[in-house]
Parts: C-alpha cells; sequence; structure tokens
C-alpha cells in the first residue's frame, strides 16, 4: 500500500512541476495526456486498483482520486492562466485603429510677421512696390547719404552695433539703424516715378523699455515723382492709418527734424492703454500719443545726389516701426512680450 501512495505523490509532485513550465495550449494538452489520459500515469495507478485488497482498495483509491482533483484543478488553473498571459500580450502589441490621433500643434504667424504684411498689404494696394534690402549696411548708406555727416548729433540717436571690417578702409560696416538706407540705394539704381514700400530689421544701441526695443522693424515709404506735394504724404498716410486701425483712431501729425527730409514730420496714434492724460501709462507716459513713424519730403539735396533734376521732382518718405504699429493693432502695452517667446503671449494672436 505505502508503495503505490508514493507512487500517486511522486506522480503528483512530477505532475505539478512540469505543468508549471507548459507555456502554451499544445504543452498544456501533451501534459494531459500523458499525466491524466486514457494511457496516463494516474491513470494506470487507477486501473491497477482492482486487484488490491479491499481495504487497500479503497484508501489507494481515495489518494488516487484526491490526486487526480488536484492535478484537473491545475490543469484549468493553468490554461486560464496561459489564456490570460496570451491576451494580455496581443492586447500590448495591437494597434488601435479606432483611437482618435494625438493632436498636432498648429503653428501660426508671428503678430509682428501678420501686422507687416497687413502694412505691406494697404501699401500694395495704394500702389507701392515691395523691395528689400541689407541689413549689414554701409556707414555711407546708413549715415553720410542721409546727410548724417559724422559727429552730427543725429548719430547719438541711432548708434548701432559695429562690424571691425572696413571696406576700401574707410567705410565701416554696421548694423543698419533703420531702413532709409534704402531710399538711397533705390534712388541710384531707378528713375522717378518711384513708389517702393521697405520692410526690414533694424537695430539700435538701445535702453530698452515698453516702446522701445535693440531690434526693430521698419517699413520705408519713398515716393518719387513731378509734382509731389505734402497733401500726398498726408493723403497717403491717413489713407493708411484708415485701412490700419479703423476709422476711430485718431492719427496726428507734428512737426519733427530728420536731416534727409524738410519739412519733416512724425506720425502719432491716439493712445490706446490709457484715457490719454495718464502719467504713469507706460504706452504714451501721459502724453496720449504714440509715435509710429518719421516722414517728411525728401531733401533737395538728397534728389539732386541721386542725379535727379530738383527742380523738377520732388518726393516723400516715411520710416514706421512695425512693432508699434503691431502695439496699437493688438492692443500690447509692451513691446518686449513680442520677442519674448512665450507661447502663451503669441497663441493669443
Ligand atoms: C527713423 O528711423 C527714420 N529713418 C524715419 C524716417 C524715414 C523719417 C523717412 C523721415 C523719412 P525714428 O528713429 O524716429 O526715425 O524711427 C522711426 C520709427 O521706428 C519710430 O516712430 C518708431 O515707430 C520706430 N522705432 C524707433 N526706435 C524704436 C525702438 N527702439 N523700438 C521700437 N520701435 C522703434
Amino acid at each position: 500500500m505505502t508503495s503505490t501512495t508514493d507512487r500517486i505523490a511522486e506522480i503528483e509532485r512530477d505532475a505539478l512541476a512540469a505543468l508549471a513550465s507548459a507555456e502554451d495550449d499544445a504543452s498544456i494538452e501533451a501534459w494531459r495526456t500523458r499525466v491524466l489520459g486514457r494511457s496516463g500515469e494516474l491513470t494506470g495507478v487507477l486501473r491497477g486498483i482492482g486487484g488490491l485488497e479491499a481495504e487497500e482498495r479503497k484508501a489507494v483509491g481515495a489518494e488516487a482520486n484526491r490526486a487526480k482533483q488536484v492535478l484537473e484543478a491545475a490543469l484549468e488553473a493553468r490554461r486560464e492562466a496561459v489564456r490570460r498571459a496570451a491576451l494580455a500580450s496581443a492586447e500590448a502589441d495591437a494597434l488601435d485603429v479606432t483611437l482618435p490621433g494625438r493632436p498636432v500643434g498648429i503653428g501660426r504667424l508671428h503678430p509682428v510677421t501678420q501686422v507687416r504684411r497687413k502694412i505691406l498689404d494697404v501699401f500694395e494696394r495704394l500702389g507701392f512696390q515691395v523691395i528689400e534690402g541689407p541689413e549689414v549696411e554701409l556707414d555711407e548708406y546708413n549715415f553720410g547719404a542721409l546727410r548724417i555727416p559724422e559727429h552730427h548729433p543725429a548719430r547719438d540717436m541711432w548708434d548701432t552695433f559695429w562690424f571691425d571690417e572696413e571696406v576700401d578702409g574707410k567705410t565701416p560696416l554696421l548694423l543698419r539703424t533703420h531702413t532709409s538706407p534704402m531710399q538711397i540705394r533705390h534712388m541710384q539704381s531707378h528713375e522717378p516715378p518711384i513708389r517702393v514700400a521697405v520692410p526690414g530689421k533694424c537695430y539700435r544701441y538701445e535702453a530698452t523699455d515698453a516702446t522701445h526695443e535693440w531690434m526693430l522693424e521698419q517699413v520705408e515709404l519713398l515716393a518719387i515723382d513731378e509734382g509731389i506735394s505734402m497733401a500726398n504724404l498726408k493723403g497717403t498716410l491717413e489713407e493708411w492709418a484708415r485701412q490700419m486701425f479703423g476709422p476711430g483712431r485718431k492719427v496726428m501729425l507734428r512737426n519733427s527734424y530728420f536731416p534727409f527730409v524738410e519739412p519733416g514730420v512724425e506720425v502719432a496714434v491716439d493712445c490706446f492703454a490709457c484715457p490719454g492724460d495718464d502719467p504713469a501709462c507706460s504706452v504714451c507716459r501721459g502724453s496720449g500719443w504714440l509715435e509710429m513713424m518719421g516722414a517728411g519730403m525728401v531733401h533737395p539735396e538728397i534728389i539732386e545726389a541721386a542725379g535727379y533734376d530738383p527742380e523738377r521732382y520732388t518726393g516723400f518718405a516715411a520710416g514706421m516701426g512695425v512693432e508699434r504699429v503691431a502695439m496699437v493693432m493688438l492692443g500690447v502695452s509692451d513691446i518686449r512680450d513680442f520677442h519674448a517667446n512665450d507661447p502663451r503671449f503669441l497663441a493669443q494672436f
């Protein structure tokens, strides 16, 4: 009796160990046939019971049935574990084509770009051709040819970044402080009538504040023809301002000085950030106005230096700050926000 029950215990122990390493349905089925099948190990023991003494038969029979139940339960548990493992790995590998895609962040044009395009759009419709010029400029074009000789006080207003290199040993290179050098370049290579709008970046050695940056964009205007007067300048700028800001915004032209125009004016728009008389206002400082551009009638000496007859041709020029226009259009009260690169600011426009 002892030897048969030992044999049952041995079969049970070995079978449980073998079952634990069966990893798929096929090896589980092979295990079932080998252990519990018709000619399986345990079945063989049960068959032999018939030849035993009645008392021993009862004890061995009970032991064999218990082992059979344990093994059958283990078989079911193993089948379930393997099924679950297969399902989990199938789920991990699965591509669920019904899931929504990950959202792609859509970029947009920088607010200054949007406003520059709008400015140029209006001027193009008013008959101006858009051209561009170099940001690295010769001293001669940025200052000299614009009637700002060395030691002229206006140079202080437009201090900039200089390069060590020199061209022909005398005309140092700089980052242009305004787009006005393109007046000279264009006049030197074209004949009147001229109507151009010149967008581009400019650089200044500047103490920055809410309305001043060290890098700024300008759009320059130049119109040269027979019979051009101050009235054309005023009419062009007022029509441009109306299209940009709408009829509700006030535009003021006041007397100003730039060496390359005569007479010269400054164009300002009424303050959008305060009622117009708040001395603490960072946009207008209580003046009620935000300066947009300088402008004026092209100086006759510049007309003459270009090789045009100053008795026949006159013209006007203007240079506006694109960020300043953007401040008014978009209601931005600190110019430094435009290039601070904060997506929370930029995403608003
Ligand atoms: C000029 O740059 C002249 N070239 C304008 C001009 C052109 C006058 C043609 C006459 C004829 P001004 O330095 O004032 O002028 O600058 C023109 C405009 O650029 C200003 O009205 C302002 O809108 C903008 N601007 C000037 N400096 C800054 C700055 N640091 N940051 C932002 N915008 C500026």
